[in-house]
């Protein structure tokens, strides 16, 4: 379906019509514009704006990918105060290292399945180095040279390359070499200094996140992107992060997708902190849609927002759904994911995305079209 401008949603405030005008005639918002979207647009105006630019740049279809994940290590030399996981220091009896034979049982489980990607993504085990990883990626693409391997958040990779006393430029390219294709958006939390002490102060800092993309897109790697959001940040800070990754991405275009994701409080050093609202949520999605317009896709994480709020998600920006995964990562059932079950079927998903009157197709990592299910006819509500 074509994008079209509805007048009728401009509200009276003469701010925000000139945020919405600007949007209509595809012109960039700016830093102030967006923390006044944040400070005054109500989810109705945000979330038209939104749509007209989803519309715009993809019509009604919805990506999702058919995926698995191998989670190496729940044990973790980083103590991130919202993190439900890491098993290092406390209820170490609970924490696991697989070997690389283990690993590879898990990418052997999916022989025959019509996986297209392996999303390997874990804590930070100080005896897990770099010559391990790229000795898994090789034995992953002698496997099963057609697997997409998608890998280690810039936190891991850090650690890794600073281990083997490596440049991130030598490090990356030893790991391409290896077989590493792109890399997950992890790690990113909220780029600003004065959060990340209260809530992340001993990983990788916002700098070095940004220098291990940049690096990544200039090798010709693709990565996503994320942001924590709803705990203790403010809405300037929600920008400068937004605006960090606007900025690398206009010099590399080496981004493929932005995913916010939904702090959750459950079992972890934060558990004080109210999670945000629904409304703030689809705020949220709305507004990272309007501002990170050089950003071609925008995913949300289904396991973590919860079936029935990732679908509404569809009328808010979103384009994209992570994913049929049949392994949900452990990571997020710890921390109070909405969903426990662990997975969902491809047919749920695409039952899911019509309802949403929304087009469903499946992708590969780097948004090659694997199967378009068509337009939704009537499906059951
Ligand atoms: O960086 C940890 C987050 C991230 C909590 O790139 C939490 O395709 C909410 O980045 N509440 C890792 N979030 C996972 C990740 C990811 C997931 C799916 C797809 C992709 C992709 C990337 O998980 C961490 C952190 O921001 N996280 N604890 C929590 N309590
Ligand atoms: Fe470690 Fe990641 Fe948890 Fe931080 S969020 S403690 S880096 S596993």
């Amino acid at each position: 379906m074509a994008a079209v401008m509805d007048q009728s949603i401009l509200p009276g405030d003469t701010d925000l019509r000139a945020i919405a005008q600007k949007i209509y005639n595809d012109q960039r918002i700016t830093d102030e514009d967006t923390l006044l979207l944040f400070e005054k647009g109500s989810l109705g105006f945000v979330g038209s704006l939104a749509n007209f630019v989803r519309e715009k740049l993809h019509g009604d279809i919805t990506y999702f990918n058919r995926n698995f994940h191998i989670e190496p290590t729940n044990a973790c030399i980083y103590t991130c105060n919202f993190c439900s996981y890491s098993r290092l220091y406390a209820h170490r009896d609970e924490a696991w290292e697989l070997g690389l034979e283990q690993m590879m049982d898990i990418v052997k489980k999916y022989d025959g399945e019509p996986v297209t990607e392996v999303h390997i993504v874990g804590g930070v085990h100080p005896k897990m180095n770099l010559e391990f990883f790229a000795e898994l990626l090789r034995k992953i693409k002698v496997h099963r040279p057609d697997l997409h391997i998608k890998g280690f958040t810039a936190v891991e990779l850090d650690y890794m390359f600073r281990k083997a006393k490596k440049t991130v430029a030598e490090g990356m390219q030893y790991l391409k070499d290896a077989g590493l294709e792109s890399l997950p958006g992890g790690g990113a939390e909220i780029f600003a200094e004065a959060v990340r002490q209260q809530i992340c102060p001993d990983k990788v800092d916002a700098d070095g996140w940004l220098k291990i993309h940049e690096t990544a897109h200039q090798l010709g790697m693709h990565t996503n992107a994320t942001m924590l959001y709803g705990h203790i940040e403010s809405f300037a800070d929600r920008v400068d992060h937004m605006r960090r990754l606007r900025e690398l991405q206009d010099h590399t275009k080496g981004f493929n997708t932005f995913i916010p994701l939904k702090f959750r409080n459950k079992d972890n050093d934060m558990s004080h902190v109210p999670e945000s609202t629904l409304v703030e949520d689809m705020r949220l999605y709305a507004i990272a849609r309007i501002y990170l317009d050089n950003f071609p896709h925008l995913k949300a994480y289904w396991p973590m927002l919860g079936r029935q709020n990732a679908q509404l998600s569809l009328s808010f920006g979103v384009n994209d759904l992570d994913g049929t995964i049949d392994d949900t990562t452990k990571i997020y059932s710890m921390a109070g994911a909405e969903e426990q079950t662990p997975s969902m079927s491809t047919e749920d998903l695409v039952v899911l995305i019509k309802q949403a009157k929304r087009q469903p197709v499946e992708r590969g990592t780097l948004y090659n079209v694997i199967k378009d299910y068509g337009q939704s006819e009537n499906v059951k509500m």
